[in-house]
């Protein structure tokens, strides 16, 4: 539990953002917004459903095959319509990825892979046309039918037609169903809040920070990989509504042995970070050597020579004296925090927004405010 008062005591009792507005974070991530998407199956279904249900206005004085050619006309009218909005729902619910904050464009290219997911929205939407002629096919042999029998044989080849297409494209349907369901889990982004990045080895202690000192949640375990995703806390320092990333631990390896799960990592450090914590744990509890986390630090300095980084040396309360002193040593400009225990965190969290040059984010943040009421 926390020691300090004041800033991070509130934290503990009161938290920062209620479960609305943390809901409402999650609807910063573009892909939380889509609406549920149906398989090649429901669309069928549902549509089918609607067209058999319509009702349709004609005069009881009509003949009856005149009002029948206008039962079957609606009714495949309609179960087009369906077919049709539905599949426009998969497509046109789906974020133009080329518009998108580039740390979602490159989450989904880890994630789902870009160019498969643009393969699989246009093959959905190359249905629409030739749905489109079968239809207007169909109606025509409709209008022209002598007998009920032909209307009705019209009707539904047309609709065994129209299913047929939709089922071609079912592994299309459910590829972009799954991405959606993937990438809605990820976590929404303020743009324009100064965001902490917390980066290192596995096992290190940036969860417990990250939990510490935010509202986020992560899972905190003994055991290494525990955290398999981006998740994103939020605070308050003082008159600032701060961003704190935790990120899954990252090894000390070649950009290209790295597994999805270090990508995602790097990606944040890439397109979130305003100010970079790395966190090293100089008790080497974590199962990694000092030497092995500071070739890492190494690493990431040089991938973001431009970040504001601050090295934190963390587990300082069960790190024997003798290493504590080749740390300070080597890394004389870090700074000692308990995580655990909260201890040295609300400093840290000041020393990190103070790094942020917050003056182009205050800027955006009032050009937007004005264009809003200049509308
Ligand atoms: N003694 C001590 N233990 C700590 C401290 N901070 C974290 N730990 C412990 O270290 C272990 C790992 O903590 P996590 O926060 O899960 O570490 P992580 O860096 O998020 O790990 P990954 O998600 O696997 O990358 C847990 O058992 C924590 O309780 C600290 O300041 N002191
Ligand atoms: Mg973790």
């Amino acid at each position: 539990m926390l020691v300090t008062s004041g800033l991070f005591k509130t934290f503990a009792n009161r938290p920062l953002l209620s479960r609305r507005s943390i809901l409402k974070m999650r609807k910063l991530n573009p892909f939380a917004n889509i609406p549920t998407l149906m398989t090649a199956e429901e669309i069928i279904e549902f549509s089918h459903n609607r067209s058999t249900r319509i009702s349709m206005k004609s005069s009881l004085r009509m003949k009856k095959i005149e009002r029948t050619r206008i039962r079957e006309i609606t009714r495949l009218q309609e179960f087009t319509k369906q077919i049709k909005i539905k599949i426009g729902d998969v497509v046109e619910q789906f974020p133009s990825l080329d518009r998108l904050h580039p740390f979602y464009i490159e989450l989904a290219e880890i994630l789902v892979g870009n160019d498969s997911l643009k393969q699989a929205l246009g093959a959905v939407y190359n249905c629409i046309p030739p749905i489109g002629d079968i239809t207007d096919k169909h109606l025509q042999a409709i209008k022209l039918a002598g007998d009920f029998k032909q209307m009705k044989k019209s009707r539904s080849a047309a609709k065994g037609r129209i299913s047929s297409i939709l089922r071609a494209t079912a592994e299309n349907i459910d590829f972009v169903i799954e991405a959606k369901k993937t990438l809605s889990k990820l976590p929404g982004i303020a743009p324009n809040s100064p965001t902490i990045v917390c980066a290192g080895f596995p096992n290190v202690g940036k969860s417990t920070l990250v939990r510490e000192v935010s509202t986020a949640e992560p899972e905190v375990a003994y055991y290494p990989f525990t955290t398999r995703r981006v998740i994103i806390g939020h605070l308050r320092v003082d008159e600032h509504s701060v961003q704190i990333v935790d990120t899954p631990g990252i090894l000390d390896r070649p950009m290209a042995k790295r597994n999805k799960i270090e990508r995602e990592a790097i990606a944040a450090l890439k397109y979130l970070a305003h100010v970079i914590i790395f966190m090293v744990d100089p008790s080497e509890a974590c199962g990694w050597t000092f030497e092995q986390q500071i070739n890492l630090l190494n690493e990431v300095q040089k991938m973001f020579p431009m970040n504001p980084l601050l090295i934190v040396l963390n587990k300082v309360d069960i790190t024997p004296p003798e290493k504590l002193e080749i740390a300070r040593k080597k890394l004389p400009n870090s700074q000692e925090i308990i995580a655990v225990e909260g201890v040295g965190v609300e400093k840290l969290m000041r020393d990190a927004v103070e790094q942020v040059d917050l003056v182009p984010l205050q800027e955006s943040v009032a050009d937007y405010l004005a264009s809003l009421t200049d509308r």
